[in-house]
């Protein structure tokens, strides 16, 4: 991509990009890396002293190198809204491939002031308790020393151990992704992969010296198609192998640990708090939660997009009830949050016209997703002796998704689909031990309304 021929109006990286040093290595280069946090880190670099570039690191797939290298990194973020605007991100300065070049990744960890990481919730190899699934083929895999790790915790353990070896201290871990406390699980998983590997010593290094902020993202991501690629060809006046989009929005909450970065992260809006746990509650239950209710009955009623779920007025009226009567009494918002404003800004953005938000890639990885988005929410709606009936509805609506994608021979992609396209029936889903936790499972109350939403689907 070449910045000089790119159209008028389309914003370009106004600073010195060849000068920029890479600070950051992030693992997880996927679209909504590139659409949030490469989009920040573009901003701090373009407001100067203190800013880092990015080193992106993918954990498998060749995919992304394969389209941003002859670009030299750049590609183009699409901001859907009535008055859609193109902005080239210069962020991303190396593109790694972690089977292809392990010790390209290794020399950039060296050197690393902080790791972030995008990975999805599957990428976090969690028991359905949060500790690090030790089980786990990838983790079981890294865990016999080979020469280089598959997991992201396994990156992590192994760089961390370089730089203790070579007296340097850890660099800051940042997880931006959609789980509660995700810095906080992100850290003791590396501490307990050390323990695991026999270094105790390491273990407790991490555990004493390296930084695990939590942070809450959100900026809804639409997954790339055809159809950008040939707006954005036709907006900026060259072809990008892979642009991204996002709607307007965007948020980036952060626990406020980054040492002397901290005024480049202010500087681009990023907000800095004492207590991320508030703002991340809120922002998986309500929105997240919504998303896949949305995506799971929505499906079922043969809606295609989250624009169309969101026309069709009992369904939106639903998951609106849904949110301010079973969900928000779950949140304890403390005074920065009002919930019935955010509330409805969520139900706007679902409502974006500009944007076509697949229902499908909301419905991915379910197995993963519910236990955050609802079935914490439920387990407080038990202990405190509200209804449950609204909140089984999601729950009961994806294990119907789950039975006609299987017996319709449709693709389901989540790390547990082998199993999942064998069951049938709410009994057979509710013994899922690594989806249920026990005691909900056991819970005849909330049995009966998954039943009972079973049943009325
Ligand atoms: C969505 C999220 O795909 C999904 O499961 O719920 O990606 C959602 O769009 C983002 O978390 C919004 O910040």
């Amino acid at each position: 991509m070449t910045l000089s021929q790119v159209a008028q109006g389309v914003e370009v990286p106004s600073y010195d990009r060849a000068g920029a040093p890479i600070g950051v290595v992030h693992f997880g280069p996927g679209a909504f890396h590139r659409a949030h946090q490469a989009w920040y880190f573009d901003k701090m670099l373009a407001a100067g002293a203190g800013a880092f570039a990015v080193a992106a690191v993918s954990l498998r797939s060749g995919g992304v190198r394969a389209a941003l290298a002859p670009q030299d990194g750049l590609y183009v973020l699409a901001t859907r809204e009535a008055q859609p605007s193109f902005r080239v991100i210069g962020s991303i300065k190396a593109v790694l491939t972690a089977p292809e070049t392990p010790e390209a990744v290794f020399a950039q960890l060296m050197s690393a002031r902080l790791v972030t990481a995008t990975v999805t919730e599957k990428g976090y190899c969690l028991t359905p308790a949060g500790g690090l699934d030790l089980a786990h083929p990838d983790i079981v895999h890294d865990l016999t020393r080979p020469p280089f790790p598959v997991s992201l915790v396994g990156w992590l353990a192994q760089g961390l151990a370089r730089r203790r070896d070579a007296g340097l201290a850890p660099f800051l871990t940042l997880s931006c992704d959609n789980l509660p406390d995700n810095g906080g699980k992100l850290g003791r998983a590396v501490a307990a992969f050390a323990r695991a590997s026999g270094d105790d010593a390491l273990a407790d290094w991490i555990a004493r010296e390296a930084v695990f902020p939590c942070s809450m993202v959100d900026s809804i991501t639409p997954a790339t198609d055809d159809a950008l690629r040939d707006q954005v060809e036709a907006a900026v006046g060259l072809f990008d192998a892979w642009p991204v989009q996002r709607e307007g929005f965007l948020q980036w909450v952060v626990e406020d640990r980054l040492g002397d970065l901290s005024p480049a992260f202010a500087a681009a809006g990023v907000t800095l708090t004492a207590d991320v746990a508030a703002f991340e509650r809120a922002k998986l239950r309500l929105l997240n939660g919504a998303h896949s209710t949305l995506a799971y009955v929505g499906l079922l009623k043969g809606h295609e997009t989250v624009a169309q779920a969101m026309a069709d007025r009992e369904l939106a009226a639903f998951v609106e009830t849904l949110m301010a009567d079973d969900i928000a009494p779950s949140l304890d918002p403390g005074p920065d949050l009002d919930v019935p404003a955010y509330i409805a800004a969520i139900l706007a953005r679902f409502r974006n016209p500009a944007i076509v938000h697949r229902l499908s890639q909301i419905a991915w990885d379910g197995s993963q997703k519910l236990p955050v988005r609802i079935l914490q929410t439920t387990a407080d709606a038990l202990a405190a002796g509200r209804s449950v009936a609204r909140l089984a509805v999601p729950v009961a609506a994806w294990m119907r998704f789950i039975e006609r994608r299987a017996s319709g021979g449709g693709e389901i992609v989540d790390p547990l689909a082998g199993d999942l396209a064998r069951r049938r029936g709410v009994a057979e889903f509710l013994a899922l031990s690594r989806v249920f936790p026990r005691d909900l499972a056991a819970n005849p109350v909330w049995r009966g309304a998954v039943e009972a939403a079973y049943a009325a689907l």
